[in-house]
């Protein structure tokens, strides 16, 4: 037996279930029928499980979410289960984002212009289409950072140059709206993990960035509560207080002035438990700003999901 007392890297199964999301009851299951994930012994008799199974033991709790049975992902590796979810191929191209190859690039380029043209034609069916096949081919991930984001851009830029009308923009905002908000859903049922409330500041009119948040939150354990765009300050500070989450996520757009936004976020994190982690991004979010996080990229985001460790706050 391993004297397992005086080491700090290792966990109670009630630590475990409430780190994971996953009940101590089918902890001690999966461990009795699938050998994993194995305890050691304390001479008490008691299991500790090494700290090291969480992120893995999270992401049997995201596939399980997704609809695998525990006999496929409760003994797989943390690689496997990465590819199982369509995440590997965001974690290699995180790695290995200069030398993702000429070829990928161009493909992604054709797509976004064969995307391009669906929106000139209002042709909801074949952009729906492109959406779900490049979400099936590389993930969530990787569809909300490399062709949702990036698709919103080169809209963007087709309208300032008089090649797209402003239809054309509100045709893609919807169908992109539709296809994410059922799409995070999906993944937000049954969830129990930890919760972020994901919401933008009063005044705001864009709800895309928010919405690729709920994705990639929801490709985590973490459940969402989503209030969607444009709420009254008191209400954003009630729900807080109510539901006590342990995120608060919000995306402040070009639309404001960020010393503006700054006054809105101190007065939010003055009333907030200081347990729930303020992040925010977007063009208009103020930087350096204490008491929230402030960053510019949705995988970091996603990073910050799962490395965050409840207990610590
Ligand atoms: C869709 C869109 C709209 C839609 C929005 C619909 C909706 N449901 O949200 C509607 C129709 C409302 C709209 C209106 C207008 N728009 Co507009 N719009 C866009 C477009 C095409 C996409 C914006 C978007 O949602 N992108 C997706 C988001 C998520 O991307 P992002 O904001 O860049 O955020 C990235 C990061 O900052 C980060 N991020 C964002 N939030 C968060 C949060 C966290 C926690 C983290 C970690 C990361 C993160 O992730 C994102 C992806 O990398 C952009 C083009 C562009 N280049 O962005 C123009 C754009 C923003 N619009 C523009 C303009 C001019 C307008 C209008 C003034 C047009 C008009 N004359 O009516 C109005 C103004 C509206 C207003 N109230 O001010 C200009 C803004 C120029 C400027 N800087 O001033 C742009 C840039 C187009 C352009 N190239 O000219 N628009």
């Amino acid at each position: 037996m391993t004297d397992v007392t005086k080491i700090d890297d290792y966990l109670s199964i009630g630590e475990l279930a409430s780190m994971t999301g996953i009940g101590v009851h089918t902890l001690r299951v999966w461990e009795k029928r699938y050998g994993s994930p194995h305890s050691q012994r304390l001479p008490s008799g008691h299991r500790r499980y090494p700290k090291a199974e969480v992120p893995r033991l999270r992401a049997i709790a995201s596939a399980l979410e997704s609809g695998y049975r525990p006999s496929k992902v409760v003994t797989a590796t943390m690689e496997e289960l990465q590819r199982l979810m369509g995440l590997q191929s965001f974690v290699e191209s995180k790695a290995d984002a200069h030398n993702a190859g000429q070829a990928e690039q161009t493909s992604k380029e054709m797509w976004i212009e064969s995307g391009v043209k669906s929106i000139h034609g209002y042709d909801d069916g074949a952009l729906l289409n492109g959406f779900h096949e490049q979400w099936g081919r590389h993930g969530a991930l990787n569809f909300v950072i490399h062709f949702a984001a990036p698709l919103l851009e080169r809209v963007g830029k087709g309208w300032e140059t008089g090649e797209l009308t402003v239809s054309h923009e509100h045709f893609t905002s919807e169908c992109m709206v539709s296809f994410l908000s059922e799409k995070w859903r999906q993944m937000n049922i049954r969830k129990q993990g930890p919760t972020v409330l994901i919401t933008t500041l009063p005044g705001e009119s864009y709800s895309l960035g928010i919405l690729l948040c709920a994705v990639v939150t929801s490709v985590t354990n973490f459940k969402v509560i989503y209030l969607g765009i444009d709420n009254p300050l008191e209400d954003i500070i009630t729900a807080a207080k109510n539901y006590q989450p342990d995120i608060l996520t919000m995306s402040i757009s070009h639309v404001f002035n960020p010393e503006f936004a700054e006054t809105l976020l101190y007065k939010i994190r003055k009333e907030l438990s200081p347990k729930t982690l303020m992040v925010t991004g977007g063009k208009g979010s103020p930087r350096n700003l204490p008491g929230v996080t402030y960053l510019t990229e949705l995988d970091k985001y996603y990073d910050l999901l799962v490395n965050f460790n409840p207990s610590t706050r």
